[in-house]
């Protein structure tokens, strides 16, 4: 019989399995202040929130009213699916009784949500995209939570929110968690990127890596060429390059944080670009590409409309689309170059008329 003394586990393991989400925010911020324990309590319940919708996602086969269409329409047009609407309710439920987050936008309400008992003394906003890539999860594919933290600016008297109407900038942590074969959380406070896996045995996020770095350059170009045609022709350009030249592989999941996961860790560039019927494009700015603009920025990438830094765009209203090309640095400015081509030439050809 092992005296239990004799049972030593590394240390290093150890410390690594005590490495929370909440812990680490803390070392993060190097403080353990009142806003560094707002900001380590907000991370944790959004942790909750991740664990809520990913132990539904791991079921929803087996039960009943999970999966499907809700037969609604989201504020966007789309078709709202009853794990859109879970999802959704999770975040609002998990920040009841906080006193930290007042206000929730998210991609599934036409207006801000407010929680009254939290907005005499909370001061901090969420905005998220609750399911992100819905349509994979009928078909048990990977889908994901996209969130952004920022600071109520004023006391947003009339309701509006209008002080969100400001650059990603403002965003002071941002993030996603990935329900794939594990559930990961990628976040950063602006301190570096860092991701946490879900342990179901614990119930915990555990640390898995610090100060992740997106390679300069990789071989993934992620986009939808369904809609070649509807591109721009600069785009059409960089497309046919590609595909002449060696060392690019296509890869599209169709749900765009597992796309970006896989060019975080493995480098290349994510675009869905506009088009001539939708030239604003298809992702929304506040809650799913300023977001990822601030963790790919924070991990050494960059991210931009194609002739604007993400980061830079101030919208004009709360579910205002951008279009996206993120990802290495390298290959981003790879589709930038063939957009500032065009721009010569059709700056040209308008000189010459
Ligand atoms: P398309 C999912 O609907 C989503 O918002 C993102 O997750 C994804 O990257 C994109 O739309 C997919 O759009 O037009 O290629 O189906």
């Amino acid at each position: 019989m092992t005296n239990p003394e004799q049972i030593v586990v590394p240390e290093h393991i150890l410390d690594r399995d005590c490495t929370t989400l909440s812990r680490h925010v803390l070392q993060q911020l190097q403080s353990f202040g009142p806003e560094a324990q707002d900001l380590s309590a907000i991370m944790n319940r959004i942790a909750l929130a991740g664990k809520l919708i990913s132990r539904r996602l791991s079921r929803a086969g087996l039960m009943v009213g999970v999966l499907g269409f809700t037969g609604e329409e989201n504020v966007q047009g789309e078709s709202v699916k009853k794990m859109d609407v879970y999802a959704n309710e999770v975040f609002i439920s998990v920040f009841k009784q906080s006193g930290l987050v007042c206000r929730l936008a998210s991609e599934e309400m036409e207006k801000p949500y407010y929680i009254p008992e939290n907005c005499p003394i909370g001061r901090y906003t969420l905005l998220y995209d609750p399911i992100d890539g819905s349509a994979n999860v009928d078909i048990n594919l990977n889908v994901g939570s996209i969130f952004a933290i920022r600071q109520q600016e004023g006391d947003d008297l009339d309701g509006e929110a209008k002080d969100l109407l400001t650059n990603g900038r403002k965003q002071i942590a941002a993030g996603y968690i990935l329900y794939g074969p594990s559930t990961m959380l990628i976040y950063s406070l602006g301190h570096g990127v860092h991701s946490f896996i879900l342990d179901p045995s614990l119930g915990e996020f555990i640390l898995s890596e610090e100060n992740i770095k997106i390679p300069g350059h990789g071989p993934v170009y992620s986009t939808n060429e369904g809609n070649f045609w509807q591109w721009y022709e600069a785009i059409r350009d960089y497309t046919r390059y590609v595909h002449r030249h060696d060392g690019y592989t296509a890869r599209y999941s169709g749900a765009l944080v597992g796309d970006i996961h896989r060019i975080l860790m493995q480098g290349g560039v994510f675009l869905y670009p506009g088009t001539v019927k939708k030239p604003e494009g298809k992702l929304r700015l506040l809650y799913e590409t300023a977001p990822l603009a601030f963790l790919v920025e924070q991990a050494g990438g960059r991210a931009t409309t194609g002739t604007e830094e993400i980061l830079d765009v101030i919208p004009s209203k709360l579910h205002q689309r951008t279009p996206l090309v993120i990802g290495s640095t390298e290959d981003v400015k790879l589709v930038e170059s063939f957009i500032q081509d065009r721009i010569r030439r059709d700056n040209s050809t308008m000189n010459n008329c």
